[in-house]
């Protein structure tokens, strides 16, 4: 009989397999991992990380969270798919319990985040040429430079990063960039009056944690709101308590006309995202002229219910806020103490990164390297920033502990 150890097969395989028979698309840390359980990862040795990625804000509840975990797999033994020829008894149970939750009148369930922003992108022009009296295929959206919404043709026709834009040609029209933080720049093309809707991460998370100034995220909401466009927030990511309030918009108080939501909607345990509005805009698009498969499906509805319920219930954009403001704190001491290396740091909530000077021809993934060897994980993003997203459940001490490591690592360098 085959022990565990002869038939698992070793992190250099598992490399090794993924390299041959999979796709390239991806440039991972060298790290294999096997279980992970709150804020903690394993890798097939058995050696014990801190995860300070969180699957880029997909698991704010931990990761494995009993409660999610649970309820997915209760659901799993009743029924997971139905499709939407039929109804479930799921679907209109989660609906009420998330269009309350945010405060909307009603919420389009889709899977991945990219789905949702195109969801949101289809439902702006139509309630454009519908409502609003654009002329049809004339409709414009806004968005930002330097965003990143996902990586279907329509939404990377809207980024201005050539890796994400190369050979991937010919681009969707009607998309119009704005520098981001700069409401008059964004008061100039509201004058368009073919212009839909303004789609915006409330925080910039590719960018880099990009955290707008105070008031901002308002103006534009008003702006929007002058000129009869929709505000549309991409909160897949700075979302569900990340940066320290539950969406990012609360920062300024904004409500917007649109909401995008994913990735921690079933806390890393299935693909779940949701894009929620107002009735006008929403019953624009009528039976057969959008959906998926699984959208809303069961299995969907019962874990975005229980990551709701964790997020409410265990206080974790409370969490976030307290202990956000302890690690941008802590972060900016060890920038003051390393200014030869860190040339700045920035975050909000629980959603913070460094932005790292190359020196000696080491960059900001030899940090992360090093700091994978002290058991912290994180990844670089555009070459030279690095991003702190620790599960949303991490205690005071626990960060305490990764700021330790975060300090000493850099003072190798
Ligand atoms: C990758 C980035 C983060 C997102 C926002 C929509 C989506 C994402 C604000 C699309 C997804 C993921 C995608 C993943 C890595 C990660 C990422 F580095 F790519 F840009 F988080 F910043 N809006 N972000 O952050 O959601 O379709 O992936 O469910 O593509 O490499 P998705």
């Amino acid at each position: 009989m085959e022990t565990m150890m002869q038939n698992k097969i070793s992190a250099q395989k598992a490399i090794e397999l993924e390299d041959k028979y999979g796709a390239h698309n991806y440039h991972p840390l060298p790290v294999v991992l096997e279980r992970g359980e709150g804020v903690y990862v394993w890798d097939m040795d058995g050696k014990q990380y801190f995860d300070f990625l969180s699957a880029y804000s997909a698991v704010n509840q931990g990761h494995c969270h009993p409660k999610i975990v649970s309820a997915l797999v209760e659901q799993a033994h009743k029924l997971t798919l139905t499709s939407r020829a039929f109804y479930n008894d799921s679907l209109g149970e989660y609906a009420k319990f998330i269009t309350s939750y945010f405060g909307f009148d009603k919420v389009l369930p889709m899977n991945t985040g990219a789905e949702g922003v195109e969801t949101a992108l289809k439902l702006a022009r139509k309630w454009a040429y519908e409502k609003k009296g654009v002329v049809e295929n004339e409709a414009k959206i806004i968005v930002c430079r330097n965003n990143f919404h996902g990586r279907t043709i329509s939404i990377v026709s809207a980024s201005n990063d050539e890796d994400a834009r190369k050979n991937f040609g010919p681009f969707t029209p009607g998309i119009i960039s704005v520098e981001y933080n700069n409401a008059e720049a964004l008061a100039e093309l509201l004058k368009d009056k073919t212009v839909a809707g303004f789609l915006i991460e409330p925080v910039q998370g590719e960018a880099g944690v990009v955290v707008p100034e105070e008031g901002y995220l308002k103006k534009c909401y008003d702006l929007c709101k002058a000129n009869n466009v929709l505000f549309i927030a991409d909160e897949i990511q700075s979302g569900l308590g990340r940066t320290g309030k539950l969406l990012a918009c609360d920062h300024d108080g904004v409500h917007p006309d649109i909401l995008i939501l994913g990735k921690a909607l079933s806390g890393g345990t299935y693909p779940v995202s949701a894009v929620l509005t107002i009735d006008e805009v929403m019953l624009c698009i009528k039976p057969g002229q959008h959906g998926s498969t699984y959208g809303g499906n069961p299995l969907a509805c019962k874990v975005s219910i229980a990551a709701l319920t964790v997020l409410k219930e265990e206080k974790l954009s409370e969490n976030s806020e307290r202990l956000g403001k302890i690690l941008l704190n802590e972060l900016k001491k060890i920038q003051a103490e390393n200014p030869e290396l860190i040339k700045l740091v920035r975050g909000k909530g629980l959603f913070c990164a460094m932005v790292i000077k190359e020196r000696n021809g080491k960059n900001a993934w030899d940090v992360c390297i090093e700091m994978m060897k002290n058991g912290l994980l994180a990844k670089p993003t555009h070459g030279d920033i690095i991003r702190f997203a620790p599960p949303l459940v991490i205690t005071e001490e626990q960060l305490m502990e990764c700021i330790s490591i975060i300090r000493k690592v850099v003072k190798q360098f």
